[in-house]
């Protein structure tokens, strides 16, 4: 039986009932797809996800790849090359690819919607496929001549890495001391060591891997403005036909043991290290790097909130079927009577409020992401937010921390609840909780750890944006409340009413520091020490108000008359959101005063007395 539980119920009611995807499509900006299609394509991907791209992911946790440090290469597990060849072979990695290069054009929230399937299957399958998104961005970016490469790498299936991290330089990537030095004939070679990079190697799946390099021209600048991002393929290639030549310099030294997560070769990668030189070419022909990396970084961000969004509606999905099961102890009513027939587990309060609280993450996590990704597309956010142009550029910036870090947090949190539903029998093998964990721990680390997210969002995304987008996605809140909604909602409304003005306390308190600080400079720790907790707590916001307006939509569904599946699909519609209107709302006030408290005792504390 498969552990990978997918919800394409819930992928359907935020595609078509809450992000009127049939309206999108009825623009005709993504070609001729229609809904018709979506819904089969949805079907078709979780049945594919739940059977072949799920079935190797216990089996390569327990054996991972291995490295050869003679070869300097790494071997992939034969199942996992299933896995990731069944998703392959079904062209799901073209969805959302220009047309140029092979790809169906589709809105991004269908694809994100779709990746969601694989994310949570085996989501160390869809990184080694990176391949034709970073492909699309090379073409994006890329010199005429690198265009043509970038179509090459798609016809041959060529995987591709994000190189950035150095021992040295890991949150800091401007601190990063890699070398570029050009050569006559116009390319560069690539001198230094970069650490932790996925998928460095990735065995036989693909005849040639294109790494997206950051590295230092000599005499460039310091930080990450002094950066340029180079094309440095693992093997040289005819630039007309992508025929193979000699091998690049550009070698796996070692691959990481780590925690989760395993199917994905984390590896030491050594340019020019061995004889070889490694032979790069310049992206663009322009030296602006980590603005043309940023491209890529904002599709990986995306990717990672979305596995660990996933990771949860699996990890819940499992936990409740077992809860439905599992039969222990009385009911609580009960209690006294020691003969009292036995229950299953999810007649226990405790079990129904730890279902519920996975059941508002995961619901309400995926209703942000894909929210997001409606943004994305300037035809899709004009119908959604009526946010038009570069607006939905801004608020798709706004958002991608709030994915990336809430979903990360959230999820790795929340995932301890489905494990501890499963009491004993959670901490074994014999279930996939604990993999789930152990895999999902790697997303609040890499892509830019929860700190910087947060920083991300408060500095850049709210404060150098002074407040444009932030100020969109709050005055539609604002009207959610103002609207007219379903009675029985109303105490809901008016708990999210308070939240509201709970966040916007506390952006007036960090803000408030951040105007002190052209006086006092020490005035920035504050934000620093409020900034997790102001991203965690505008998460919690957007989810609150996000399920509320579902619980609209299912509400009028049930006043419409609808029934079986889908009357009990829209009232746990309905009672998830008052459930987290109630018990996770309320605590937003508590933020608000802790975060209008700061003091920067904590910053003046010598390291001794920690
Ligand atoms: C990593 C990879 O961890 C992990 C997984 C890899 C998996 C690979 C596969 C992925 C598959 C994905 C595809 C899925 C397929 C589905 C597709 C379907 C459609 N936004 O603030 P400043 C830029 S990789 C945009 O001064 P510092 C901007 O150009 C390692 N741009 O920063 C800016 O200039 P300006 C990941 C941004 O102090 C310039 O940077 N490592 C943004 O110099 C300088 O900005 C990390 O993520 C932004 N949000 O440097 C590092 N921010 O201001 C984390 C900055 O003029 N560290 N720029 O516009 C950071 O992010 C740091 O804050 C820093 C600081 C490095 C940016
Ligand atoms: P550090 O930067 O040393 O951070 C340590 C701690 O200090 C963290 O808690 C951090 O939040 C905090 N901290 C650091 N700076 C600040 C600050 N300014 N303000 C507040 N707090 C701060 N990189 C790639 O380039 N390509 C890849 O494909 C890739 N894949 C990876 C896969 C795995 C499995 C792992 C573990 C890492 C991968 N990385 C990759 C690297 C990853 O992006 C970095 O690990 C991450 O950016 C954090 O850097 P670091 O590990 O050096 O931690």
């Amino acid at each position: 039986m498969s552990h990978y539980k997918s919800n394409v119920r819930d992928l359907e009611f935020n595609l078509f009932e809450s992000l009127k995807l049939d309206e999108v499509l009825a623009t005709g900006a993504f070609g001729d797809l229609d809904g018709d299609t979506v819904r089969s394509m949805l079907t078709e991907a979780a049945r594919l996800a739940e059977g072949p791209v799920a079935a190797s992911f216990a089996e390569t946790d327990r054996n991972p790849p291995t490295f050869d440090p003679a070869t300097g290469t790494v071997t992939l597990p034969e199942a996992f090359k299933q896995s990731v060849y069944a998703w392959r072979d079904g062209e799901w990695p073209r969805i959302g690819i220009e047309e140029e290069l092979g790809g169906v054009p589709a809105p991004s929230m269908v694809a994100w919607a779709i990746n969601e399937f694989i994310l949570g299957a085996q989501p160390a399958a869809l990184m080694y496929l990176a391949g034709p998104v970073f492909a699309h961005i090379l073409h994006t970016l890329g010199t005429e001549e690198q265009k043509h490469w970038a179509e090459l790498a798609v016809e041959r299936n060529w995987g591709s890495t994000m190189v950035l991290t150095e021992p040295d330089a890991g949150s800091d990537v401007g601190a990063g001391r890699t070398k570029a030095i050009e050569q006559p004939d116009g390319s560069w070679h690539i001198e230094g060591v970069k650490r932790f990079i996925t998928s460095g190697d990735s065995g036989d799946l693909f005849d040639n891997i294109f790494h997206l390099v950051l590295a230092r021209p000599e005499g460039a600048g310091v930080g990450t403005k002094g950066l340029s991002l180079f094309f440095v393929p693992k093997f040289l290639f005819d630039t007309e036909t992508g025929e193979l030549g000699e091998r690049n310099g550009v070698f796996v030294t070692g691959l990481e043991h780590k925690m989760g997560l395993k199917a994905s070769a984390t590896c030491d990668l050594a340019f020019g290290d061995n004889g070889i030189p490694a032979k790069g070419w310049l992206v663009g022909g322009v030296h602006g790097g980590i603005a043309q990396m940023f491209e890529v970084i904002e599709h990986a961000r995306m990717m990672v909130g979305t596995k660990a969004i996933a990771t949860l509606s699996t990890g819940y999905l499992n936990a409740l079927e077992y809860a439905k099961e599992r039969v222990q102890g009385a009911d609580l009513t009960q209690m006294a009577d020691k003969a009292a027939p036995r229950v299953t587990i999810i007649h226990h309060p405790d079990v129904r409020r730890a279902l519920l609280t996975q059941k508002a993450y995961a619901e309400g996590l995926r209703a942000v992401y894909l929210y997001t990704a409606a943004h994305q597309d300037v035809a899709a956010a004009e119908i959604v937010s009526g946010a038009e142009g570069a607006l939905a550029h801004r608020v798709n910036d706004l958002l991608l921390p709030i994915v990336k870090g809430v979903g990360s947090e959230r999820a790795y949190s929340v995932l301890t609840e489905s494990l501890q539903t499963y009491g004993g029998s959670g901490y074994l093998q014999d279930y996939p909780i604990e993999q789930y964990i152990r895999d999902a721990k790697i997303d609040s680390l890499y892509e830019g750890t929860t700190a910087i997210q947060a920083q991300d969002f408060y500095f850049r995304k709210i404060a150098r944006d002074k407040g444009q987008a932030l100020t969109h996605v709050m005055t539609k809140m604002q009207a959610s409340i103002d609207a007219e909604g379903h009675d029985s909602l109303a105490p809901s409304w008016a708990q999210f009413a308070t939240a509201l003005g709970d966040v916007q306390g506390m952006v007036g308190s960090l803000t408030g520091y951040l105007m002190g600080a052209q006086e006092d400079p020490t005035q920035l720790y504050k934000v620093g020490l409020g900034s997790v907790d102001f991203l965690m707590a505008f998460g919690d916001l957007l989810i609150g108000w996000l399920l509320l307006d579902h619980a609209e939509i299912a509400q009028r569904a049930l006043d419409a008359g609808a029934s079986g599946l889908d009357k009990a699909f829209y009232e746990g519609k309905v009672a998830v959101a008052g459930f987290f209107a109630r018990t996770m709302l309320p605590r937003l006030t508590a933020v608000r005063e802790s975060i209008a408290a700061i003091d920067n005792e904590v910053m003046e504390l010598a390291e001794a007395s920690f």
